[in-house]
This record gives C-alpha cells, structure tokens and sequence, in this order.
C-alpha cells in the first residue's frame, strides 16, 4: 500500500513536470533506467574525444588545432558534467569505468567508426555533434534533475561544435575538386553511423516504453531521428554534397523518407564487432592506467586539506 501510494504521487511529479532530485523517493527501476542511461552518455562524450584526438597534431592550420582542441575539451567536461549526474544515483565513479571496461556498460556506436580524413573532423562536428544536439535538446527536459541541467549546459557547446563541423565541410566543398571530393567522402561514410546514434526503431526500442512514462525521454527514437533527418539533407544540399541514399524523397509535409538503415550493422557494432570498438577501450584503459597517479594525488591533496580544516 505504502508503495503504490509512493508511486502514485511519483508519477503524478512527473505528469506535472517536476523534475525528481537525488534524494526524492524514486522507483528502482527508474533509478536503474537513469544510471544506464546517463552513463552511457557520459562514456560516449569520453570515448567520443578519441576519433577527433586522432588529427590534433595534423590540424590544417593553427587556428584549425585550437578550434579542435577546445571542442574535444569540452567533450571530455560533458563527460565530467555527466558521471557527476550519474553519481547522484548513488553509484561511484571508479564503478561506471570498471563497467566500462568489463564490456557491461554502452557507449554510442558511431564512435567505432575510424576518422580516416581531414574531412571527418568536419562530418563529425556537422553529422555526430548535430545528432547528438537534436537528441540532447530533447533530454533538457528529462525529469531527472541533474541529467536536465547537466544537459542545459553541453547544449550550448554543442551548438558551437557543430558550426565547427559544418564550416570544415562548407570549406572543403567549395575547395578544389580533390577537397570536394574529401567532404563527399566523409560524408558518406558518418551519415549512417549518425541516424545510428538515436537507436532502434521505436518497435525494438526494450527501455523506450518505461522511459517516456517516466519522462526521462520527451520523443521517440524515431521522432528524433527524422527531426535530424529533416535539418540535414537541406544544410548537404546547401554546401553542394549530396547523402549516400539514393531513396530520398521530399514529401508533401516537407520532410524526407530515406532509405531504412542496415541494423545488421548496428546490432553488429553494439555487440562490440565494429571496426573500432577493441581500439577505443584498449585506448581507454591506457590513458586510466597511466592516470592513475593523477586520481593517487588529487585524492591525498583533498585529505590533507581536510585534515587541516578539522584543525
Ligand atoms: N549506440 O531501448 P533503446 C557526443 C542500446 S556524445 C550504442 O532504444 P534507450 C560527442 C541501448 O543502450 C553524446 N548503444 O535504449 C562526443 C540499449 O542497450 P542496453 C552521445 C545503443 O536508452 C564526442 C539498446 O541499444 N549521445 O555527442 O532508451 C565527440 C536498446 O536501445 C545505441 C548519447 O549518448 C547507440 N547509438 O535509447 C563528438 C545520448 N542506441 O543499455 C560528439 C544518450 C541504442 O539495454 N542516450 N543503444 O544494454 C540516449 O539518449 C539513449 O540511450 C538512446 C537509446 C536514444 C541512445
């Protein structure tokens, strides 16, 4: 009785649109869906940094490098903003990473996909970033409070990562025919992997039914996914690129059906089988392992000071 009351007046929150704090009464299974959720989204802004690492020191020009570093910054204090969001659940930060790299928590597919050219910093700024904007404006409004402020925030910056990208791509596609060429290339190869990012369809989404009842997510996979559809193909035909999909059709409502992606591939990719996924978590433990005196320090300056303000 006591529960069903607890869970009456949770749901009742949530239809009214007051945001769950950390130390509200909340379901487990809701607690449970968020600490999934969450940090997976956090791995991914980590494991993200990787593919744009990849050409830092072969950044065209210095004020390329300095865009780039400064975007890839950001991505790894989106990182931070979320565990910290997660943590509020009441799970450490050490666990999230040793899920991590014990393979039992996710991280968005298309970061194991190679950056092979110049011109994927561009597609991954315009294509992943873009994805990643659509999805996140959506999730500002999620009824846990900490994922939503933490949300408000990376959206800004995300919108900057994004006209990065676009700008790397407007410029190569007005370049000579080799750059031109590059950019239609790179587009090529991220636009499937980004319709990827909002997941499966609808019909085959397992967490999509408890997460819309309990307002962690606004819109539907689906919904989300031909929003940024819709954005897209117009900003491709503005610079002169064209998406690799010979189906696209403009309807009467004035948005785009396309062809239906290759979910072989993504459910391939997810089960750890994509052509990057043993690089990025191998890359991933390293760079922890050789942290691993900068978390020994950080933790002994924070005792001493703590023993000193105890006097
Ligand atoms: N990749 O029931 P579903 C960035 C999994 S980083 C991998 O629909 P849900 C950036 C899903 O986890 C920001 N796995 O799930 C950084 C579930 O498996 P589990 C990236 C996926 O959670 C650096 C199963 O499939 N954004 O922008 O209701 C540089 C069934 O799916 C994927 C986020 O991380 C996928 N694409 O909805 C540049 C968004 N899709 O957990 C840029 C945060 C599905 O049961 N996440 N799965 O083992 C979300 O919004 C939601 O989790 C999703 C999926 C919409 C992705």
């Amino acid at each position: 009785m006591e529960d069903q009351k607890k869970m009456e007046e949770f749901q009742a929150k949530i239809d009214a649109r007051i945001k769950i704090e950390p130390k509200d009464w909340m379901p487990e299974k809701y607690r449970q869906n968020l600490i999934r959720q969450i940090s997976q989204h956090a791995h991914s802004e980590v494991i993200g940094m990787q593919p744009e690492g990849n050409w830092l020191t072969r950044a065209p020009s210095l004020r390329a490098k300095k865009i780039l570093m400064a975007k890839i910054q950001d991505e790894g204090g989106h990182g931070l903003y979320l565990y910290c969001a997660a943590e509020t659940l009441g799970v450490s930060r050490d666990q999230f990473i040793q899920w991590l790299h014990e393979g039992k928590a996710k991280y968005a597919s298309v970061f194991n996909y190679p950056s092979l050219t110049w011109a994927d910093m561009g597609a991954i700024g315009w294509l992943v970033d873009g994805a990643a904007i659509v999805n996140q404006v959506s999730l500002q409004r999620t009824s846990y409070g900490p994922y939503s402020r933490a949300m408000i925030r990376i959206c800004k910056e995300e919108s900057f990562h994004q006209r990065q990208g676009y700008e790397i791509m407007a410029h190569l596609a007005n370049g000579t025919p080799e750059q031109r060429a590059m950019a239609q290339d790179a587009l090529n190869r991220w636009w499937w992997s980004s319709l990827m990012m909002f997941g499966p369809h609808d019909s085959d989404s397992a967490h999509s039914k408890d997460s819309m009842k309990w307002g962690i997510k606004l819109e539907t996979n689906d919904d989300l996914r031909q929003q940024f559809i819709d954005k897209t193909i117009p900003q491709a035909e503005l610079i002169g690129l064209k998406v690799p999909d010979d189906n696209v059709e403009l309807l009467p409502n004035g948005s785009y059906k396309t062809s239906d992606i290759d979910w072989e591939e993504f459910w391939n990719v997810i089960k750890g089988y994509g052509p990057c996924n043993t690089k990025r978590l191998k890359h991933h433990k390293k760079a922890h392992d050789e942290g691993a005196w900068v978390r020994e320090a950080a933790a002994a300056y924070a005792e001493k000071k703590a023993v000193e303000a105890v006097g």
